[in-house]
């Protein structure tokens, strides 16, 4: 089993640069970001709560998060490997990945980083929000999001950094360009399968 954490800021391409790895290494995607907008389209109570942090540009608490993750992990017992966009987010979201996943007998092998300036950041995520209809995607709310990255997602990068498993992609190149850059530090762990 190979295990991937797809690290960056928001806007950084984690979702797009996801789906090609999805295909060319047939992992199993976990998109926390994509399971909270479930759930809120559902109108569940965990959506319901989740929204609530989501608009303001705030990260949804760890334990809704955590459990979620763990949920989709079970469900996918004979997986290739998992790719992990948008999580962990927090130190205490990465200890508990950690713990999930020696259960499991296996780990995160790899943390690949996409590093885009700030300008970059907001000029795309702007550019989604006028189609998506994200209402995360508004320019007050992206500036949030961006100082709620650097204040807890940023030092999860140290911590995997500590174990020495992080790797820094530049991700302000052509979607393919990026991916290209992506699958030379994936290639060493696994074989592409298309
Ligand atoms: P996410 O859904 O994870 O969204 P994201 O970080 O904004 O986007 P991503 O980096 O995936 O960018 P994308 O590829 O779409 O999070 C949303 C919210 O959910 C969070 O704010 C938080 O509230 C909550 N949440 C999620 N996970 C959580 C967790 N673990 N703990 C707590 N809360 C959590 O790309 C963005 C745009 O750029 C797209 O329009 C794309 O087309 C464009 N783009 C991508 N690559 C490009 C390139 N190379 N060149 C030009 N444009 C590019």
């Amino acid at each position: 089993m190979f295990n991937l954490v797809l690290f960056g800021p928001p806007g950084s391409g984690k979702g797009t640069q996801s789906e090609n790895i999805v295909k060319t290494y047939n992992l199993q995607h976990i998109s926390t970001g994509d399971l909270l907008r479930e759930e809120v389209s559902r109108h569940t109570p965990l959506g319901t709560e989740a929204k609530k942090y989501m608009d303001q540009g705030m990260l949804v608490p760890d334990e809704v998060v955590i459990g979620m993750i763990s949920s989709r992990i079970d469900e996918i017992p004979d997986a290739r490997g998992f790719i992990f966009d948008g999580f962990p987010r927090t130190r205490h979201q990465a200890e508990a990945l950690d713990k999930l996943l020696e259960f499991k007998q296996t780990k995160i092998h790899l943390v690949l980083a996409l590093d885009v300036p700030e300008p970059q950041l907001i000029k795309r995520l702007i550019g989604r929000g006028e189609t998506s209809g994200r209402s995360d995607d508004t320019e007050e709310v992206i500036t949030k999001r961006i100082k709620e990255y650097h204040l807890k997602t940023q030092p999860v990068a140290d911590y995997y950094s500590a174990y020495g498993k992080l790797e820094q992609v530049t991700g302000d190149h052509t979607v393919a360009e990026t991916f290209a850059s992506l699958a030379k530090h994936i290639n060493k762990y696994l074989l592409p399968v298309t």
